[in-house]
């Protein structure tokens, strides 16, 4: 038997992996290392191939396939008690309504927020899953409280500095930098002068104050004010991270969207969307605009979303503000 974890590209990806590694070795449901592994996933990508329906488990979590049908198609081709899925995302959620026989029948969780209408992240979700009788390790509540974005509401900057640290090093699930940084994460508290504080979120405020002069630059430069998609909107052609658009001389509170785009190995133009509007929800936009676009995607959260899509379809989205020739004044 081989473990498959197929897990979310990002963050709370890894960390959910590795909380479902980290298990499945402790429980003796894998016997060794070697009997797991890791598929990074992202919205767009192919299902594995090396996957053996017949034999091998399932852990899906912070992830699911695109569209319905295609997740529904991979769901009936493994057997029963060998998939679990656990995914904090809307998408899955919605498309767990829409598939009552199938998708909701798959053991594991999907839900957006906790019992008190809290957003609540997959490697949170992940971690009361399999250990329901544990605390949730504090450096899971802060990644939790960034990917959710949670920290916002909460004021919560240390979960910043984290998400700064973790992007500071090699934090994937397969990866042993990457495991001995989630293994410490698993077995730390908020101890003022543990690892976690002393150390990662200590660490991630000094490289914040860098990365907050180097974004300012970027989305000075590049970034410009106008529609999307008849949102009102700042767009640049960069890599997506919602905390570049702080920046920006207009500020994220006073449009419904922030929108990153860009051209990926593969061929395609990667669309990025982020809101911090009540009223706007970027996971449905994102479904709505990849759905109708040349390259069948799309979806997220309610605050961050994208899509996959080629450039004369961007184009199209995209209504300037400012004519070409005085764009310059930036
Ligand atoms: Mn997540």
């Amino acid at each position: 038997m081989t473990l498959r974890i197929l897990h979310h590209n990002d963050p709370d990806g890894f960390a959910s992996a590795y909380i479902v590694y980290d298990y499945a070795l402790g429980a003796r449901i894998a016997e060794s290392a070697q009997d797991i592994c890791f598929h990074s996933m992202a919205y767009g990508m192919p299902i594995p191939a090396e996957i053996d329906y017949a034999k091998d488990s399932i852990v899906m979590v912070d992830f699911s396939l695109q569209p319905l049908s295609v997740m529904e198609a991979f769901a009936a081709r493994i057997p029963e008690k060998q998939f679990v899925w656990i995914d904090h995302h809307k998408t899955s959620v919605d498309m767990e309504k829409e598939s009552p026989g199938i998708l909701a029948t798959i053991p594991g969780v999907r839900r957006v927020n906790d019992d008190a209408g809290i957003p609540i992240a997959a490697c949170e979700l992940t971690w009361k899953f399999f250990r329901p009788d544990e605390d949730v390790p504090a450096g899971i509540e802060l990644l939790g409280s960034w990917d959710t974005w949670r920290y916002v509401a909460q004021n919560n900057i240390n979960a910043k500095y984290f998400i700064t640290y973790c992007n500071s090093i090699d934090c994937f699930a397969d990866s042993p930098e990457g495991q001995e940084f989630w293994s410490k994460v698993i077995s730390s508290t908020n101890d003022p002068y543990g690892w976690l504080m002393d150390t990662v979120v200590h660490e991630g405020e000094v490289i914040s104050r860098i990365l907050k002069i180097e974004n300012r630059k970027r989305i000075l430069g590049r970034g410009f004010a106008g529609k999307f998609a008849g949102y009102s909107a700042i767009m640049t052609n960069d890599r997506g991270s919602s905390l570049m658009f702080e920046d920006y001389k207009v500020p994220p509170s006073e449009v419904d969207l922030m929108v990153s785009f860009l051209y990926s190995k593969e061929g395609f133009w990667n669309v990025s969307l982020y809101s911090t509007q009540d009223r706007i929800d970027c996971g449905a936009i994102a479904k709505r605009l990849g759905e109708a676009g040349p390259i069948p995607s799309g979806g997220g959260h309610k605050g961050a979303a994208g899509f996959q899509c080629d450039w004369p379809y961007i184009e199209k989205l995209i209504e300037r503000k400012e004519s070409k020739n005085v764009a310059k004044e930036d």
